[in-house]
């Protein structure tokens, strides 16, 4: 039964820490949003300075890199040296602590930049790709290689002469069909589930928390503002990502006095 929520956010953090404590198997469904403090963009939120014009619909798309192959490689290098500054930040590093703490756990990202493993996390399912690994448009083989200096235009691959590309999902992509069955193993089989930083409006990732629960798991959102699984969290702990991780890992296991 979905507990009444409670209006004092202290409350709220208490009684979800209590249950972090006794829990089995915590899954945390991370988006964009907690990699937001480390300096990396949210696809959501107006796109700065000379990509404001576009939508990420408009360019992590299959037909938008067809049409304009030179723009999205474009958009995705700008990108990889955004995240090539990024660091963890007390969000990521907060999930490792819950990682170590509780008997199991699954980290499931959408977040294509890697910082969940940078920080030391070690059960990460990445169901939109890395943006940092390169694959054949075609043959869809991983590059690790290729001979063309970087520039604008995607560079070719060395054995069939097709664009290279970055291995992420784009829209109307199926997902990793591994990661996306790890991800609802977990999913069903988690008692407490965690949607961190997500918009959850883009399926299947959007579908699993509500999953969760129809799997009998308790629901914690983690946002700055409420989403389409805000209706079905049982409670919610609103502000940034790296405050509300850390404070809840402080009250789950406080530090013993010196
Ligand atoms: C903070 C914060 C702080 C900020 N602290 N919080 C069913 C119904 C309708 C449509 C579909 C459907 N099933 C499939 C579809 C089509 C499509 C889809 O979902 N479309 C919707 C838009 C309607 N899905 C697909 O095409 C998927 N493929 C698929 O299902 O294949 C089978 C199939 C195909 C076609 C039809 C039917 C079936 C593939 C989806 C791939 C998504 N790819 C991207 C790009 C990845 C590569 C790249 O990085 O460039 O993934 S799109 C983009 O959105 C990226 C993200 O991972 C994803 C989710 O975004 P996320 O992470 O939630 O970020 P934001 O920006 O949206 O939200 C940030 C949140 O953080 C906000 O809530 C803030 O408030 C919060 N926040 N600061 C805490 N400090």
């Amino acid at each position: 039964m979905k507990p009444h929520p409670s209006s004092n956010p202290d409350d709220t953090l208490t009684r979800v820490a209590e249950l972090l404590r006794r829990a089995h198997h915590v899954v945390v469904l991370t988006g964009a949003g907690i990699s937001a403090e480390s300096g990396v963009p949210t696809f959501r939120d107006a796109q700065t300075g000379l990509w404001a014009r576009y939508s990420p619909e408009e360019l992590a798309t299959p037909q938008a890199f067809a049409r304009r192959p030179h723009l999205v490689w474009a958009w995705y290098q700008w990108r990889r040296t955004l995240i090539r500054q990024a660091t963890p930040n007390p969000g990521h590093l907060a999930l490792v602590e819950i990682e170590r703490r509780v008997p199991h756990f699954t980290l499931i990202t959408q977040n294509v930049d890697g910082l969940h493993r940078q920080a030391g996390s070690r059960h990460v399912v990445e169901l939109h790709g890395n943006i940092m690994r390169t694959i054949c448009s075609r043959e869809g083989t991983v590059v690790e290689r290729w001979s063309q200096p970087e520039g604008e235009e995607p560079p070719a691959c060395p054995r069939c002469g097709a664009y290279l590309r970055p291995d992420v999902v784009w829209f109307g992509e199926t997902l990793p069909p591994d990661a996306l069955q790890a991800a609802i193993e977990a999913t069903a089989t988690a008692d407490l589930f965690f949607s961190v930083g997500t918009s959850a409006v883009v399926q299947p990732a959007a579908s699993l928390p509500v999953e969760a629960v129809r799997h009998g798991a308790t629901l914690v959102e983690v946002n700055l503002e409420p989403t389409p699984v805000t209706p079905f969290a049982h409670y919610v702990l609103t502000g940034p990502a790296g405050t509300v991780l850390p404070a809840l890992v402080r009250a789950a296991w406080p530090a013993p006095a010196p």
